[in-house]
């Protein structure tokens, strides 16, 4: 699985050794000129006044003055990744788009993001997760930009803008960054009812994802896909990853905001560094284009709603690799100009009100974000296939355009270019299916539009008790830092129609009285597959904390090694920087490190007693009599926080079982174990696949 590397344990070292630098002969001025200094102005004299005539001062200055560009208004913090997408062929009977046949590899770019914060803003807030794949297909771009949850907080684009200014930093002091714990986002959610479900997604382990390598994505609204002879089919989308479906604990995500704000980022970075390349397939939920646009009673036009897969299972037609981080952030990452428009033949919008609001949308917001109308021309977004839009001129054309000619009709271009033709029994463009339409003009709400309920509830119930704790807590989170109690009790009642636990759990938090459901909501069957419980998934690049003490572990190279084999990423962690005996390069010391980076923890030989540590200690001896009862207090936070996450803490002899009795660690709990070297990484690879040790907390409710 991994690749070969001059640094195994130090991904940081191995980036900056690939990094290519400036390659020129010697540094120049924007036009070309050679420069012989870059370090001094020129004055008149050694202390005198600068010379406006510095072109070289003025040039520099003026570009870094425009570094920037407007941040997304949302989705603005992000982190992207190439790859290749291959198409399994099976898609070919439901659509006739070119990418999806047989074996076809395509070249893709994948932008993951969350929604609210700014673009420095903490990877790991409680949100939404963008999902945003770009095909440079040889029939032009095709983007799905889709979330990592398969339902939307409006039904109708034109409340955008309400959600929007909602859950970010309130006007008055803008605060709080990156958060939806506050009034005005409970405000709006409890009153714009349809938003039930989705913040239901939100407040579950879903809103704080584990990483991206480890979400589902979704395309949420309903498409159309164009068949073989015309033959229209409707599809919901879905990206299934290879390593399951796994999230933080909400202490890791708080933790990692604080310790490690780009953790996300880091995380899919250092996987594809490592050769863990992050994989999805690619499926579909096929509907039958009947004219009703409606499944088992689901409206598919109302993007608050999913299909559970129990009623229309997914069908996989394809498998994504992402294999190659960006070399450059800003000129990628950054530039990067999604649409749900760009679309390809035989794949096609439908008349869900929100995506019709989107296609407007994200054509007009990257006029401004990226300075003008050219932005099709940026490398990231430019099609791989060749493009002749007859578009001319504007900010920042790039292209010298040939010819006299650029409109059609024309005789002095020879007529040229000529229109696309129709392939072999296709009556229509495959990118236009000739729906019909008719009805008249108003603003309205569907009827089949009102249920804002019962989907919320059927995924709140299909849960296990563990995942539902979650929720309860998110809710008394969230809540709790509320300051407008009416929204609290105005929330607590739509939660009351959801489910009554529920309910009286987060009321009984915030000192509410526990209200009674004001409307009969349907029970939907339950959807299994919607929790993230049970189950065993690949554990490549999960990383494993090896905790030594100086001069380190004597088999810490053959431990390392062991690990690596098996897929995961081994760091060792020792009291202070260098190397251990064996010469294994110290990843993270006791003073950098916390619990958030690890999935599991091997405590290796005789760890540092308490008096070694600069720091006094505090802790509680725990049980086990024979072994050190004292260790550093850096490791003792580091096992108890692990212990807390459901982390496996795996002890290689009764020496590092000490810092286990110094943390205060019940004896004989699930996945704190003393094994030899031998069965170690079968025991590990065995507790790393479960993602947590689910049986260490049994859940309340
Ligand atoms: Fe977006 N959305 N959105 N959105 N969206 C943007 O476009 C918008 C919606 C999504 O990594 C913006 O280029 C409207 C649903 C992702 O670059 C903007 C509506 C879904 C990304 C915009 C929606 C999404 C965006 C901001 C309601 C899931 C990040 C910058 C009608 C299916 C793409 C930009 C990236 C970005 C508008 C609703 C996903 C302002 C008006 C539903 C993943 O155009």
């Amino acid at each position: 699985m991994t690749t070969e590397s001059a640094h195994p344990t130090n991904p940081e070292a191995d980036r900056r050794d690939k990094a290519p630098g400036q390659t020129s002969k010697h540094l120049t001025t924007s036009q070309g000129s050679p420069l012989t200094d870059t370090d001094h102005s020129l004055k008149v004299g050694e202390r005198g006044p600068i010379l406006l005539q510095d072109h070289h001062l003025r040039e520099k200055i003026m570009h870094f003055d425009h570094e920037r560009i407007p941040e997304r208004v949302v989705h603005a913090r992000g982190a992207g990744a190439h790859g290749k997408f291959v198409s399994y062929g099976n898609a070919a009977d439901f659509c006739v788009a070119d990418f999806l046949k047989p074996n076809k590899q395509t070249d893709v770019f994948v932008r993951f993001s969350t929604v609210a914060g700014s673009r420095g803003s903490m990877d790991t807030a409680r949100d939404t997760r963008g999902f945003a794949t770009k095909f440079y297909t040889e029939e032009g771009v095709f983007d799905l930009v889709g979330n990592n949850i398969p339902v939307f907080f409006i039904q109708d684009g034109i409340k955008f803008p309400d959600i929007v200014h909602a859950v970010k930093p309130e006007p008055d002091r803008e605060i709080p960054q990156a958060q939806s714990a506050h009034d005005t986002f409970w405000d709006f959610v409890s009153l714009h009812t349809p938003a039930q479900a989705h913040t239901m997604w939100n407040m579950s382990d879903r809103g704080i994802p584990r990483s991206y390598r480890m979400m589902e994505g979704f395309g949420v609204h309903t498409f159309r896909m164009i068949g073989p002879g015309g033959k229209a089919s409707l599809v919901k989308f879905h990206w299934k990853p290879k390593l399951g479906v796994h999230s933080l604990t909400w202490e890791e995500a708080q933790l990692a905001a604080g310790a490690d704000p780009d953790f996300h980022r880091r995380d899919l970075a250092d996987a594809i560094d490592a050769g863990a390349y992050p994989e999805w397939e690619l499926g579909v939920q096929l509907f039958e284009d009947d004219g009703t646009a409606t499944f088992q009673g689901i409206d598919l036009l109302d993007p608050t709603k999913f299909v559970p897969e129990e009623l229309c299972p997914v069908q996989l037609i394809g498998k994504m690799v992402l294999d190659r981080n960006p070399s450059n952030y800003f000129a990628e990452t950054e530039q990067v100009a999604f649409h749900p428009g760009h679309l390809v033949p035989g794949i096609d919008i439908t008349d869900d009100p929100l995506l019709q609001a989107r296609l407007f949308s994200y054509l007009d917001t990257q006029l401004t974000r990226l300075g003008g109308p050219n932005f099709a021309q940026i490398p990231i977004n430019s099609p791989k296939n060749p493009v002749n839009d007859m578009f001319r001129d504007g900010y920042h054309q790039h292209n010298i355009h040939e010819g006299i000619a650029p409109y059609k009709p024309n005789s002095l271009d020879g007529g040229c270019p000529f229109m696309a033709e129709l392939a072999n029994g296709q009556e229509f463009p495959a990118l236009e299916y000739p729906q019909e339409t008719a009805g008249t003009k108003q603003r309205s709400e569907p009827v089949s539009f009102s249920d804002h309920y019962s989907q919320a509830r059927l995924f709140y119930r299909s849960l296990s008790a563990q995942e539902r704790d979650h929720i309860k807590q998110a809710y008394s989170f969230e809540l709790g830092k509320c300051a407008d109690n009416t929204i609290r009790e105005r929330q607590v009642q739509c939660l009351a129609e959801i489910d009554a636990d529920l309910a009286a759990a987060v009321a009984s938090a915030l000192g509410l009285p526990a209200p009674a459901p004001q409307q009969d909501i349907d029970d939907l069957p339950l959807s299994p597959a919607l929790s993230q419980v049970g189950g065993t998934w690949p554990v490549d690049g999960r990383q494993i904390g090896i905790v030594v003490g100086l001069p380190g572990y004597p088999q810490d190279k053959e431990l390392a090694e062991v690990i690596r084999a098996k897929g995961m990423t081994p760091l060792i962690v020792a009291p202070h920087g260098g190397k251990t005996e064996s010469g294994m390069e110290v990843d993270r010391t006791y003073f950098t490190t916390r619990s958030i980076e690890f999935d599991a923890l091997v405590l290796a030989g005789a760890l540092p007693p308490a008096a070694d540590a600069q720091v006094p200690l505090d802790t509680k001896a725990g049980a086990g009599v024979g072994v050190p009862q004292s260790a550093d207090p850096r490791v003792v936070l580091l096992v108890q926080e692990a212990y807390r996450q459901s982390k496996p803490i795996l002890c290689l002899d009764e020496a590092a079982y000490g810092a286990v009795n110094a943390a205060g660690l019940p004896s004989g709990d699930p996945g704190v174990e003393l094994v030899d070297a031998d069965s170690l990484p079968g025991v590990l690879e065995d507790l790393v696949s479960r993602h947590r040790v689910w049986g260490r907390f049994p859940a309340e409710g």
